[in-house]
């Protein structure tokens, strides 16, 4: 299965979080990594307070299914030390699975395509970057998303 995995964080050295992220994820078991966009740098939404993130999509291969592939995700950002505090707060690590394939997922733990995805400069700009083709379930295609959203404020790093 290929799916798409957004990555980002504004705590504790940005992009070695993430570049330990991406290899934990090549190491993790059934999973390997494909294609990993730039480096992404924006403020945090909705004006947070907070430093600045950085944010990466990779595209993996993994014979996992969506929920083991979310418990590896969080495993990883446990390793990290990542604490849940407050809802879209400081973080120094956050895997999002974005795209499983071409699946459909509602249930509690998991919402795929990531329904945020629509609105996020940070996570379509990386995307079409590692592949212009891609095709996002309900949605439509990455480029008509792209046009939707202000990339102004996203510096590619
Ligand atoms: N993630 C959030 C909340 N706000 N802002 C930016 N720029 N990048 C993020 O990845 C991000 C955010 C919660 O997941
Ligand atoms: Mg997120
Ligand atoms: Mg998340």
């Amino acid at each position: 299965m290929l799916v798409y995995i957004g990555l980002g964080s504004n705590l504790e050295n940005p992009k070695v979080q993430i570049e330990k992220a991406l290899s934990a994820l090549n190491l993790s078991n059934e999973v390997t990594v494909n294609k990993v966009s730039s480096f992404y740098e924006s403020k945090p939404l909705l004006d947070m307070p907070g430093p600045n993130y950085i944010n990466a999509v990779c595209s993996i291969k993994t014979s996992l299914d969506a929920i083991d592939l979310l418990d590896v995700c969080q495993g990883i950002e446990n390793d990290q030390k990542r604490v849940r505090e407050v809802k879209w707060g400081s973080r120094t690590i956050d895997l999002d699975i974005l795209l499983y394939g071409q699946q459909v997922i509602s249930s509690e733990r998991l919402s795929i395509p990531h329904p945020e995805i629509t609105n996020r400069a940070f996570v379509l700009v990386p995307m079409y970057e590692i592949d212009k083709e891609i095709k996002v379930p309900i949605l439509g295609s990455i480029k008509k998303l792209i046009d939707r959203v202000n990339t102004q404020d996203l510096k590619k790093l």
